[in-house]
């Protein structure tokens, strides 16, 4: 069935763009006896100052609406948010949401949501489930766009970035948890972004697990494996900054002898940012929750949702950096 999509003008608002149909087949579910809605949230983990940051919105926003959270960190392992998704069917919460720390490998599970009633939204990364009548909607940032606009940055200032002035711009890049869909998905940008100009070229690629450590390990790993690393793209702060004290423990100055692009926007990225040690960042709003809670709200009352929608974001320059740091939230 043809669902809408919304862009969401900021993490509050949302502003309908593309109305494609009537309908949702949303699940008319109940709430509690006195009208309290009972959600359970599967999170991803605790892996990043963005997830972190996510979090927080999401507990904060059920306190302030009255909603009865119940919470779950999976420590990045599927099995984990499977086993809390399946206690919440029991539990018979009325609702539940998740942000799935890999694609695949839902469909069991949402199948066993869908039959004991209880509809499910999908925040932050998305499933691969052909069926999408498995969850109500997916409210989550468009990764392919993130990755799109950080190797656009790139192409624009390839000069630059040819730090050793050698004509070619040499990337390594330090990927998010493998399978998962903001991995796959900034890839896939950054590649289509960066095949404007054939002096750029990824020499290296690994997952970090979008951790720090995890930068700094494979970060340490490519300055023994590769010559003339001009750029680090990591998909996400964390492994940028994990990278940061990798290069400079070898002695290297970031933002000098490489330029590091990253994706999230949290504090510590754009105080790096601030001060030249990253060079680019390309926003991923993890202010979620008022968003979620009102669609949980729309769902359980029967109404109309999108089928998908996207929080709209932006990105940063040093300079903007330096503006926007005092009032960061996150
Ligand atoms: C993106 C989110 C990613 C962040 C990382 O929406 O899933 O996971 O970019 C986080 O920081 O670990």
């Amino acid at each position: 069935m043809l669902k809408k999509t919304l862009i969401a003008v900021s993490a509050i608002p949302l502003t309908t763009l593309a109305l494609t149909s009537c309908g949702s087949d949303s699940a008319a579910g109940g709430t509690d006896d006195d009208g309290t809605i009972t959600m359970g949230f599967a999170q991803v983990g605790a892996e990043s100052g963005w997830r972190t940051a996510n979090t927080k919105s999401i507990q904060e926003t059920a306190e302030a609406e009255g909603i009865d959270l119940k919470f779950s960190d999976a420590q990045q392992k599927q099995e984990n948010q499977i086993k809390a998704i399946r206690s919440y069917i029991q539990q018979k919460v009325d609702i539940i949401a998740f942000s799935p720390v890999v694609e695949t490998g839902w469909d069991t599970v949402l199948l066993e949501a869908k039959r004991a009633g209880i509809p499910v939204i999908l925040t932050d990364r998305a499933v691969d489930s052909e069926d999408t009548s498995l969850y109500e909607t997916f409210l989550g940032s468009d990764f392919v766009l993130e990755g799109e606009k950080a190797g656009e940055w790139l192409v624009e200032n390839a000069a630059e970035a040819d730090v050793d002035g050698d004509g070619d711009v040499n990337v390594v890049e330090l990927q998010g948890t493998t399978g998962a869909a903001p991995a796959i998905d900034r890839k896939t940008g950054f590649e289509s972004a960066i095949a404007a100009d054939d002096s750029i070229s990824i020499g290296a690629s690994q997952t970090g697990d979008f951790t720090r450590d995890g930068g700094k390990k494979v970060m340490e790993a490519f300055l023994k494996s590769e010559d003339g690393i001009d750029v680090v793209f990591a998909h996400n702060d964390d492994m940028g900054l994990g990278a940061i004290e990798a290069i400079e423990a070898a002695g290297l100055t970031p933002g000098k002898d490489v330029k590091i692009i990253t994706i999230d926007a949290v504090k510590d990225g754009m105080a790096a940012l601030a001060e030249g040690k990253i060079s680019f960042i390309v926003e991923c709003n993890p202010l979620l929750g008022p968003q979620l809670m009102d669609l949980a709200k729309k769902v359980l009352a029967g109404e109309e949702v999108p089928e998908r929608v996207v929080t709209e974001e932006t990105t940063f320059t040093q300079e903007q950096a330096k503006e926007v740091l005092p009032e960061r939230q996150y």
